[in-house]
This record gives C-alpha cells, structure tokens and sequence, in this order.
C-alpha cells in the first residue's frame, strides 16, 4: 500500500520534473538548442539525438521540444492559422510526454483571446510544459514566414501586454515562463519598434522575448539582441533561425541568445523523404529502389523501446 501511494506521488510529480527542466537547462548551459517534435515519434528520435558540435568539440544534444503551430496544424492537412483548438494541442503534447522525459515549449500563437488565456495556461502547467511564446499578432494569425504577402496585423503594445499581465497573473507554478515573440521585423515595422515592444513586454512580466525575423542574413537578429541586452541582461532572449540558416548555434550564443528554436525541421525532413519515397515505389513497381532512403525494420523496430 506503501509502495502503491508512493508510486502514485511519484507519477503525479513527473509534470513537476519535466517543466522545471527547462529553466534549469537554460541556467546550466547558458544557451540551449530546442527542436521541432509534431508527434511521438518525432519527439523519441530528437530526444536521443546527440553528436559533437564541429565548432567546439563538444558533446551536444537537444534540451527539448518546440510544439510548433505550423507543424502541429501540418500533421493533421491544416493551415497554420489558430485552427486546432488547445485540446488538440494538448492531446499532442501529452502523446509526446508518454514517451519522452525533455521538457517542451508550445507555440500559443497569438495566445488567443485574453478572457481565455489564463485557463489556458493552468492546463499547459498541469500537464509540465514549461513554456509558451505568444506572438504579438492580432485577427486572423497567418505564418509569420509569409511576412507581409499575406494580410496579418500587429497587435497594439497596450493590448499585448494586457495579455502577458493576465498570463502572468494566471500562473501557479514558479517554473513556467511566457515569452513573448515581437512579430515587429516579420511585419516591416522596424528595428526601433521591436525594441520598443521588447522593451514594453518585458517590462509588463514576459520572462523573455523571441525575436522573429524571415532576413536571410540574420543582422538584424544580432543588432536586435545587442541593443535588447542593454536594457535586459537577465530576461531569457529565443531566436528562430529558420531563414538565416548558415548562422550557427554557437554565433548566436555568443550574441547573447539563450534559446535556439529549430522550428519545423523535423517535419520537412520526414515528409520530403516520404514523398520521394512514395513516387520511388510507384515508378518501380518495387520497393527495392526507396530502401537505402528508409530506416531499417531494425531500425524501426530498435527505436521503439520495448518493442521485443
Ligand atoms: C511555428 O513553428 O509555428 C512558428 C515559427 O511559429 S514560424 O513558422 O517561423 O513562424
Ligand atoms: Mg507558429
């Protein structure tokens, strides 16, 4: 009987380990690389992924999970467009948590409306998620990838940070954190109007700020976090990047970042392998021509634990 409610207790505190994880990672590495997991699977092969990082020699894995709205909404034939309901955000996640032990982020998008925001919040604690970024867009949210081809509007920074107060307020555990994501260099708003907003939102409660941006280069990232680290030295600063590619991980910890985002990569590297896949055994009447493309049934059978 002991032993029962003792094993209880220690079930019932998993979502306690797992969402404290993240901060503490943050504190011990400084800067730390997250990745996109839109389901289980995807989720067990970025927690056991692990090489030597080519610039420093050193041993790296990935800390944890970025539930992204694009590939959430992907997985199930949707646009990236607030469309899956939080139930079906969090019936995902709690997939990947039967299966896994690294703490994970979720895309909020723009957090929805305020009234449920707060609700919203509790139910992403008491499952251990760690974190949410909420983006500072209002109305139909389109993928910030599209910048201004598609219609989407900034939020004000008075409502903004209503919100982040509300979610803020809302918060029970002293481990989550809300980041907020200034949508400023996706909408051609200007440099000083990120800062602006950064400056505003950390000011109101956020734990931190992403800063977005779809620039190839990736300057504007560095001279946003250069002139951010002014004013907030401490808070936590996320960068996304997804369009500046060739920048690498250690550049951006240099420049300050504490949290890396590799937003959708897991899912673009499945569904392109599929596709060739697919086209591969139909030309050929056989499979025999996509096998060196495909893991193992050993392989498959391997990654799954418990599987003998
Ligand atoms: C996502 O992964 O859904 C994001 C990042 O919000 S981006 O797609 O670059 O906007
Ligand atoms: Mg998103």
């Amino acid at each position: 009987m002991l032993e029962d409610n003792l094993s209880k207790s220690i079930k019932l505190s998993i979502p306690n380990i797992r969402r404290a994880k993240l901060k503490e990672s943050v504190k011990k590495h400084g800067c730390i690389r997250i990745i996109e997991a839109h389901n289980p699977i995807s989720a067990l092969i970025a927690e056991n992924a692990c090489g030597n990082d080519i610039s420093t020699g050193l041993n790296v894995e990935y800390e944890g999970f970025w539930s992204s709205s694009l590939t959430d909404s992907a997985t199930k034939g949707k646009p990236d467009i607030e469309l899956l309901d939080i139930k079906s955000r969090l019936s995902n996640i709690s997939d990947i948590f039967e299966v896994t032990s690294k703490p994970l982020i979720i895309d909020g998008d723009t957090g929805g409306h305020v009234e449920h925001f707060s609700f919203n919040i509790r139910a992403l604690e008491r499952l251990g998620v760690s974190a949410i970024i909420i983006e500072d867009k209002t109305g139909l949210k389109k993928n910030s990838l599209f910048g201004n081809e598609v219609n989407q509007l900034q939020d004000t920074i008075e409502s903004f940070c209503i919100k982040i107060t509300k979610g803020k307020e809302a918060q029970l555990t002293t481990d989550f954190m809300l980041i907020a994501r200034v949508e400023s260099l996706i909408l051609d708003t200007g440099m000083d109007d990120a800062l602006k907003r950064a400056f505003a939102y950390s000011q109101s409660g956020a734990d931190g700020i992403m800063i977005h941006s779809r620039s190839s280069d990736g300057k504007e990232v560095f001279e946003f976090a250069k002139r951010y680290r002014l004013r907030f030295p401490n808070k936590i600063l996320v960068c996304v990047p997804t369009s500046y590619n060739h920048v690498k991980f250690e550049e951006l910890k240099t420049a300050g970042f504490n949290i890396v985002i590799y937003a959708n990569h897991m899912l673009r590297s499945a569904y392109k392998a599929m596709e060739k896949s697919s086209q591969l055994i139909l030309e050929n009447g056989r499979t025999f021509e996509a096998e060196s493309d495909l893991l193992s049934i050993k392989g498959i059978l391997n990654l799954i634990p418990d599987n003998r």
